[in-house]
């Protein structure tokens, strides 16, 4: 086990994301996001995005685990862990209910500016997410999401908003939230909660790819209108992408695997390459072009994408993925999910997710290597069922054991290998609703709530032994893993 003390400054906490805590859907004037109409999945079988309207189901995040009215404890608990910052984002709807709005809603504003104020009262630094998949429901419906231009405008309205509101409150923004998770553009569910992109029966997987990167270029435009905007607000903000980052293995040796892992990285990186050099990566260029793709892409864009590049880069990290050719040629990049190969070098989580802590060590390097920026990890942490035991504690020596060998590993890239990391941001510090399956019982916190996934539970809070495992890790500034 390595252990380093992180340098001055160093941001410890945690990160979580509006809809999938806050609860309180319809208070206040919120409007309805896409993640309220979504159902309850499992790890084999997906959310469904229904039509928005609202036959008394149970829709997870709802009411999630009311942050929205247990803020003030919730941050609390976060203090007594010594968190430096805390990250979430600002619900779109609570700000603009439907998205089109001229006026923002007060008393959304309102909400924030307690509970950015309540993190300030205890030296915590909020580390805000624009668009964490929550785009307002009225937007996908009457724009068709992020293929519509006009969405620029609509995001663009927000973001000012919320800079100029809380200019004097938050420092560190990130536009969208994994904004690469687009790659994976036959899978509905990541288009709906990434891009607002409801595809219709039977659509084909080339037109469902040419409308990903419609939608994945409009997002790259206001990404970067709003860090021009930002800097012109508040010259000290500092404005970062949110990328979700795996490292791509082959499978074994041969070119034809080393190639394809290539290829998916290309695919994945020319997000980022957008946002941190301004300007679209040949390879992608290349791949629109030969398949005929014809993206509305202006020379204004162009220009717009050269000033608005951003500040740092954040990413979460959570596994590696191996990719193999056996089913798959190097060029097919259609489907993601058929070039996958399970690494027999690694062991899973209950939901399948592979456990890899070099991996991160890895990310960190390349990252680096590619892009020579500030980098902050904002998210990474094992989901896991828990169990409390009559006394209430909870024993999560797997969670523990999981966060000391990714921390130790991210340690060694910033001492051994020079890497400039600002942060580490486990994921799901109090736990929350899972954006990929809306369970509850999925569970990354060091904050147990009381709620399983039937919706049951009186919603206390209590601290789990990774609680106090972490707090001991920040008080010593990563020494004492
Ligand atoms: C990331 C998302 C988060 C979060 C996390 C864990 O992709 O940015 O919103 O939920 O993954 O995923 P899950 O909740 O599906 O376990």
């Amino acid at each position: 086990m390595y252990s380093s003390k992180m340098p001055k400054g160093f941001l410890w906490g945690g990160a979580v994301a509006a809809h999938q805590l806050e609860g309180a859907w319809n208070v206040d004037g919120k409007g309805m996001s896409v993640a309220d109409v979504m159902t309850v999945g499992s790890a084999t079988k997906p959310r469904e995005i229904t039509d928005g309207v609202l036959s008394g189901k149970n829709y997870p995040n709802h009411s999630a685990i009311d942050f929205y009215h247990h803020y003030k404890e919730d941050i609390k608990l976060m203090a007594e862990m010594g968190f430096k910052a805390f990250r979430t984002s600002i619900a779109w709807t609570r700000i603009f209910p439907n998205g089109d709005e001229k006026e923002p809603n007060e008393a959304g504003l309102k909400f924030y500016d307690d509970l950015f104020d309540t993190c300030h009262q205890y030296g915590i630094e909020p580390v805000i997410t624009l668009s964490h998949f929550e785009i307002p429901f009225h937007l996908i419906k009457e724009y068709g999401g992020f293929t519509n231009r006009k969405m620029i405008d609509f995001f663009v309205r927000f973001a000012t908003v919320c800079f100029k509101h809380y200019k004097n409150k938050v420092k560190y923004w990130m536009t969208f939230n994994e904004i690469d998770n687009q790659t994976s553009f036959n899978n509905d569910f990541l288009m709906a909660t990434n891009s607002g992109i409801l595809f219709k029966k039977g659509m084909t997987d080339e037109e469902k790819e040419a409308a990903m990167y419609q939608a994945g270029h409009y997002e790259l435009v206001a990404s970067a209108l709003a860090v021009k905007i930002g800097h012109k607000i508040n010259p000290n903000f500092k404005i970062g992408c949110m990328i979700n980052y795996s490292p791509v293995r082959p499978l074994t040796p041969s070119s034809d695997d080393v190639l394809l892992a290539d290829k998916w990285e290309q695919r994945r990186d020319w997000f980022s390459d957008v946002h941190v050099f301004g300007k679209y990566p040949n390879a992608v260029e290349a791949y629109i072009e030969r398949n005929g793709y014809r993206p509305d892409i202006t020379d204004e864009d162009r220009i717009v994408l050269k000033e608005g590049t951003v500040d740092y880069v954040a990413f979460s990290y959570y596994q590696t993925t191996t990719v193999s050719s056996e089913n798959v040629k190097p060029d097919d990049l259609t489907d993601l999910a058929k070039a996958v190969a399970k690494n027999p070098t690694l062991k899973r989580s209950d939901w399948g997710w592979e456990i890899d802590p070099e991996g991160l060590r890895i990310a960190l390097n390349q990252l680096t290597d590619r892009y020579h920026k500030p980098l902050f990890i904002v998210e990474n942490g094992l989901g896991a069922y828990d169990k409390v035991e009559s006394d209430g504690s909870v024993h999560d020596d797997y969670r523990i054991s999981y966060l000391r060998n990714h921390i130790s590993e991210m340690e060694k890239a910033v001492e051994l290998d020079g890497v400039n990391l600002m942060g580490y941001l486990p994921w799901g510090c109090i736990d929350l609703v899972s954006a990929g399956t809306g369970q509850m019982d999925k569970r990354y916190g060091f904050i147990y709530v009381d709620k399983n996934d039937a919706g049951e539970g009186t919603l206390a809070r209590s601290r789990k032994d990774s609680f106090f495992w972490y707090k001991k890790v920040i008080k010593s500034n990563g020494e004492d893993l």
